[in-house]
């Protein structure tokens, strides 16, 4: 096993179980009749390379990526509705299996790329055989909206590594804030949307118990 193997397991663990019990809340909800906030977790370990390049431009010591780098574990909760956002962000801040240590609302200030996203830095505790490490897990909350422009921008800016030429990033600001009204829109009907959702899930049961 290599170094990095060894650095990165505890992250790659904290990543499972954190998408077990988030993908466990939207079970719960689905099993209500409540609302689900939550519409789908995914997770990742930032990959070598990535942590290097980041490192690199950010001037982080490779002997402090464990304090100072907060996103190599990340799991991203994606939901309906921006109202949504909040109800994640209590169910998260009131955990008891891990503490929550920053929080950054780019949905309040949007980033100058146009990125909106709520993000929580969390210290999540793995239970290893030589004992409890606690890691930093990001947990970015989004609309479905915003994680669209936020994956279209992402591969332009893999594409481009980095330098969006002007005019792209201009339609990619437009498109922020185009998505930004989808989003309100769909606030706006939200009720109508929720009593669509549930008849759809009432007809499906129906359908299954056939
Ligand atoms: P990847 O591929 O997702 O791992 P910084 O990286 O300077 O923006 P910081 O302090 O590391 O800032 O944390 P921040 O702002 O919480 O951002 C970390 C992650 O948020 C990024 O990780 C992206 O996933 C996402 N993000 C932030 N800004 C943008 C943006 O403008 N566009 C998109 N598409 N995503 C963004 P990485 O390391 O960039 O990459």
């Amino acid at each position: 096993m290599s170094n990095w193997d060894t650095f990165l397991t505890p992250y790659r663990q904290a990543v499972e179980e954190l998408k077990v019990k988030l993908r466990g809340l939207r079970e719960q909800y689905k099993l209500s009749s409540k609302h689900t906030p939550i519409e789908f977790v995914t997770g990742r370990v930032k990959p070598v390379t990535s942590i290097l390049e980041k490192a690199k431009l950010k001037n982080i010591a490779l002997d402090e990526l464990s304090e100072q780098m907060q996103d190599i574990a990340g799991v991203r909760l994606v939901c309906q509705f921006v109202g949504d956002i909040d109800t994640i962000v209590e169910l998260v801040s009131s955990r008891s299996d891990f503490e929550v240590v920053e929080a950054r609302d780019y949905i309040k200030t949007k980033k100058e790329s146009g990125y909106r996203s709520y993000h929580m830095v969390i210290k999540y505790p793995v239970h290893t055989i030589d004992g409890e490490v606690s890691v930093l897990v990001e947990v970015q909350i989004r609309t479905m909206a915003m994680n669209f422009w936020a994956t279209i921008e992402h591969s332009l800016n893999y594409k481009y590594s980095g330098e969006i030429p002007e005019n792209i990033k201009k339609r990619l600001q437009s498109a922020s804030e185009a998505a930004f009204r989808l989003d309100e829109e769909m606030s706006m009907i939200r009720g109508e949307v929720r009593d669509a959702q549930q008849i759809i899930l009432q007809n499906k049961e129906n359908y299954q118990r056939d």
